[in-house]
């Protein structure tokens, strides 16, 4: 499907990120990156599939449809479902050795956490696009295992009923290196004593990581941070990914903001499945769905949000481009919105690229380092969309038009921007960066 009103340039660039996307599907899921990210990724192919449905819904509906293969018996979508293709990504299998502790739905391997639930967001607006019929077999195929999910998300990582959805990993927030997330890891998981003593130097620690051979590494986590990481992982591997185990572990447990707020979204877009196709959502997971709502109200402070450390109750107060999610959940009273809107478009965060994800003032700020500084085109999709909902039109519009033209004037699919140029960093031929383009182009 073309745009035929589209100027020559912008024609250009949609078929440079189509070209992007074809190189990156691989079937019926479509990797993030050919050099980074041979695998899938839940909510990459969320925002993979926004895109692809421009271009053929059936196909979107496949790329969503493909993440239940990977799901457990027990509900969990894992956050990454290893293609067979490859093994050079950083932390593969061997890492997670998950098949040592459960089966998953289509017997593929896959790691042992989850990510944002950005399923129910992607389902409904590939459904806008598809014919009645298709719609229906559609919803049909993905409500089971969806619900399921959802079902989850609230016995496995709620358990106290609390309302949040607790995390277990940075990973399963998707934003690796954001500072709040690396504050609290930090110094519950310092890098392993072994290690230390085996390592001589930040040279050899270097020396050993796999996953900037592509990118210059600083323009990713320090290697004392991505081993702390992998550290995690080791732990939840000791506790078989079971969140009773893992809560007498030493793995930092956050209620993350962006995650909940997603959460929110995707819990309203359930109900709404659920009620097209005549299906019911148990009475105790509405309840559970509908406290959230409220919980997050125990997130803000200082007129933004925080994420929270489940063991104490406090908040981590860092502030980063995931405190604007709740606009996206719809959750924001109106009489905060004005502050919140008038902060998301200062030039802490707001530039002509987009939204900076830790404010320009904060001293960890670094315009080209991954989670802690640059623009990223899906929360430049999220926040307009958060912004329309709350009638805030220009500027969601000016947002939109700020994420074309900083793709176009970089030329390529970049997996993140810096806002202080619009430079490109990271992968250059990036799939949620063609995916969304070709969305915001439409
Ligand atoms: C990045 O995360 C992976 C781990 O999941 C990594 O650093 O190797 C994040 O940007 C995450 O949000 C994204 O889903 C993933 C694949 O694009 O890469």
């Amino acid at each position: 499907m073309s745009v035929p009103s589209l100027p020559a340039d912008l024609a250009a660039l949609r078929e440079t990120a189509i070209d992007v996307l074809r190189d990156n599907d691989l079937g019926d899921i479509t990797r993030p990156s050919p050099t980074l990210y041979p695998h899938q990724w839940l909510w990459d192919s969320c925002f993979i599939a926004i895109g692809l449905r421009r271009l053929d819904p059936g196909r979107a509906a496949k790329e969503v449809l493909s993440l239940l293969r990977g799901q457990w018996p027990n509900g969990m979508i894992p956050h990454v479902i290893f293609a067979e293709t490859s093994d050079f990504y950083h932390a593969g299998p061997q890492r997670w050795r998950c098949d040592q502790v459960t089966t998953t739905a289509g017997g593929v391997q896959s790691t042992g956490v989850t990510q944002p639930p950005m399923i129910a967001e992607a389902a409904v607006r590939i459904a806008a696009m598809m014919t009645p019929s298709a719609r229906d077999a559609f919803y049909r195929a993905l409500f089971p295992g969806l619900l399921r999910f959802h079902t989850w998300l609230y016995l496995e990582r709620d358990p106290d009923d609390d309302g949040l959805v607790t995390l277990v990993h940075s990973w399963e927030s998707g934003m690796d290196n954001t500072p709040a997330w690396m504050e609290i890891t930090r110094p519950a998981a310092p890098l392993g004593v072994r290690a230390l003593r085996r390592i001589n130097g930040g040279d050899a620690l270097d020396a050993l990581r796999r996953d900037s051979k592509e990118v210059p590494p600083d323009e990713r986590l320090t290697s004392g941070d991505l081993f702390t990481l992998y550290r995690i992982v080791r732990e939840l591997r000791r506790a078989h990914y079971n969140f009773r185990e893992i809560r007498r572990s030493i793995v930092p447990l956050v209620q993350d903001v962006a995650f909940n707020a997603i959460l929110i979204r995707a819990n309203e877009h359930l109900t709404a499945i659920a009620a097209e196709i005549g299906q019911t959502i148990p009475a105790w997971l509405w309840r559970s769905m509908h406290r959230t709502r409220e919980a997050i109200e125990r997130l803000h402070a200082d007129g933004t949000y925080y994420s929270r450390d489940f063991r104490t109750g406090t908040l981590l107060r860092h502030e980063t481009i995931s405190g604007f999610l709740p606009l996206y959940a719809g959750v924001v009273p109106e009489d905060r919105v004005d502050e919140m809107v008038k902060t998301l478009t200062s030039p802490r965060y707001w530039s002509r690229f987009g939204i900076a994800s830790v404010p320009l003032d904060d001293p960890g700020f670094l315009p080209r380092c991954y989670w802690q500084g640059p623009v990223w085109v899906n929360m430049n999709w999220l926040i307009a969309d958060g912004l329309e909902r709350y009638g805030r039109l220009d500027a969601a519009e000016n947002l939109r038009q700020n994420t074309i033209d900083m793709i176009a004037s970089s030329g390529a699919m970049f997996e993140y921007y810096s806002p202080l140029d619009g430079s490109g960093a990271g992968s250059n031929r990036f799939s949620w960066t063609a995916a969304l383009l070709v969305d915001l182009l439409a």
